[in-house]
């Protein structure tokens, strides 16, 4: 009886608000099954990625599809940055950094990682050009995490997907990681300072290099004079905030028209 009172009362203030249970969270579009099923080689990239934090994936994109990102990249920085690194929504930017909201040899891995509910957190692009020094180390995730976790568990996920349109060299600068540090709950120094315990990546256009939102990393000072060109796809579990509002035309269109898993992937599910 008090549950059905308590049921009315939920309807009442729904009406308030015009949504519905059912408008703000569209279940045919949450995958029947929550994990992938893991062929041996997944199973194999899972075991590396948990113990390392990071992934490179060979042949993620093709040399055509290498080529069409730099020629957007290189409008769409010209277009919009007036200097600044970061490009932000950069699908609402040009229709060819599209395929990438849902591009298997990287969302395969990121679902076997984190599961098939998973939502874009966001889509940046970095540019650096000229004399750029170090990045100070870094993680993506924000959210202070205790030492002990909670007794439900705390730990949020973030895969990062970044596609480098130049190879990376001693010049225009490695991305560098601490292996095993999005398992550390302390933040790193912010420093820019190599580290003896560094590894530095030298990614190669065409591969994808998968990293954990909560590892120690930063990218190596670009001192080459050339342009470094790379693009950021980055992942989390649907209930999470992500960074992008979502509130753009490609966005929309993404929520409106596209496969149930591209509007998931668009935050379609808002709230419940
Ligand atoms: O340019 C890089 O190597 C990675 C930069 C990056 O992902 C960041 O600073 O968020």
């Amino acid at each position: 009886m008090a549950d059905a009172k308590a049921a009315a009362q939920e309807g009442e203030n729904r009406k308030g608000t015009g949504k519905t249970q059912r408008n703000t969270m569209p279940r045919n579009i949450v995958p029947r099954e929550m994990n992938p099923t893991l062929t041996t080689a997944l199973s194999a990239d899972v075991d590396s990625f948990l113990k390392n934090g990071f992934l490179v994936v060979e042949d993620a994109i093709t040399h055509a599809q290498v080529e069409s990102l730099r020629a957007a990249l290189d409008e769409t920085y010209a277009r919009t940055s007036g200097g600044e690194q970061f490009i932000h929504e950069l699908l609402e930017e040009d229709s060819r950094f599209e395929f990438l909201l849902d591009h298997p040899p990287a969302l395969s891995r990121i679902k076997a990682l984190l599961g098939n509910c998973i939502q874009l957190h966001s889509a940046t692009a970095r540019v650096t050009q000229g004399e750029v020094p170090d990045q100070g180390w870094h993680r993506d995730g924000p959210w202070p995490v205790d030492p002990n976790g909670t007794p439900y568990g705390s730990r949020p996920g973030q895969i990062n997907c970044g596609y480098f349109l130049d190879e990376l060299t001693e010049e225009n600068g490695a991305i560098a990681f601490v292996r095993g540090s999005h398992r550390n709950p302390a933040s790193p120094s912010h420093k820019p300072d190599p580290r003896p315990d560094e590894v530095r990546v030298y990614a190669k256009p065409g591969q994808a290099v998968l990293f954990d939102g909560w590892i120690y990393y930063r990218g190596v000072a670009n001192v080459s004079g050339e342009m470094r060109r790379t693009c950021l796809m980055c992942y989390q579990n649907s209930w999470m905030k992500s960074r992008e509002s979502f509130s753009g035309p490609v966005a929309r269109r993404f929520r409106e028209e596209g496969t149930d898993e591209q509007r998931l992937l668009m935050g379609a599910i808002e709230k419940w």
